[in-house]
């Protein structure tokens, strides 16, 4: 179970034993006035300076999402692309729903990008799977598909194990796939955290392929979230998760503590790296 992605210097392997990859999620526009409004612009200095900051702060992997209301991404997402890959050597995560700005980004993205994301929905099986093999890519697979998320584990896993099916029907390898667990709000919904942890145990033990989730969405909600992020990212290491979808900033150095404790980080090296390059 080895997902390999490049950018254009740095080569980023996932799996278990080894330490847990970051993929920084602030270039993102959710929720974000002035980098929609940037990007609306055309402008693309802002998420170049977030993916620098981004790399100092811990990340393994840059996500780039772009999707903004009434923009066209099947010319801003290659467009970013090209810009963070100038001032960013690790590997990136295309982050879009759109199938032909994916593959438009695919085309000019440097190295073994990861797609983010197909789900299991056939319209995007379809769309997604048979690009991700083309472009010779890794993708991400939601545990979800257009009737929303399923609230157990065992159907979460139903989902994962068809993403998976499907993936290697087409030639992609199972190392190539790697399963988003999907966590929501704990404030909303008191079992997510549990539904969240119990799915990655499962995928994990079942299928036998890479796991992650986008931690920080557990907080939604409610106050001193970065706190709340590095308990989960804790709990989800233990489970089973072998990368993480988060802002670097409020997490790496939880992310980097658990590695240590759980033995996969020898000599504290990088728990230590990364005390030294972000103490003030
Ligand atoms: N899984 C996968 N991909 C994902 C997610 C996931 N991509 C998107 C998302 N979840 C992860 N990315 C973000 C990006 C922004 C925020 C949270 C997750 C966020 N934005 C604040 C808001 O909406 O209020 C603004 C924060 C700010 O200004 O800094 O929290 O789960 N595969």
């Amino acid at each position: 179970m080895r997902t390999t992605l490049s950018g254009t210097g740095k080569t980023v392997t996932i799996g278990p034993g080894l330490p847990t990859v970051i993929i920084g999620e602030r270039i993102n526009p959710t929720g974000k006035k002035r980098l929609a409004a940037a990007l609306a612009a055309g402008d693309l200095d802002l998420i170049c300076e977030m993916a620098k900051a981004q790399v100092a702060a811990g990340a393994d992997v840059l996500d780039i999402n772009v999707g903004i209301a009434g923009g066209d991404e099947v010319t801003l997402l290659p467009r970013a692309v090209q810009a963070v890959a100038e001032v960013a050597d690790v590997p990136l995560c295309l982050d879009t729903a759109n199938p032909r700005a994916l593959e438009a980004a695919l085309r000019v993205v440097p190295g073994r990008p990861l797609v983010n994301s197909v789900n299991g929905e056939e319209k995007s099986l379809s769309a997604v799977l048979p690009l991700v093999k083309e472009f010779g890519a890794a993708v991400i697979g939601l545990t979800m598909d257009e009737r929303g998320i399923p609230k157990d584990a065992a159907t979460r896993l139903e989902f994962a194990a068809r993403i998976v099916e499907r993936a290697e029907a087409l030639g992609i390898s199972r190392n190539d796939v790697m399963i988003d667990c999907l966590v929501l709000p704990v404030g909303a919904e008191p079992q997510s955290g549990c539904v969240a942890l119990e799915t990655v145990r499962l995928v994990r033990e079942r299928l036998g392929v890479n796991v992650n989730l986008g931690v920080s969405n557990v907080s939604f909600g409610l106050p001193d979230r970065p706190v709340i992020n590095q308990a989960f990212v804790t709990a989800a290491i233990v489970a089973g998760m072998t990368c993480v979808i988060a802002d670097p900033a409020g997490l790496c150095a939880a992310v980097r503590a658990a590695d240590l404790l759980l033995g996969r980080d020898e000599f504290a090296e990088r728990y230590i790296a990364h005390y030294r390059a972000t103490r003030k």
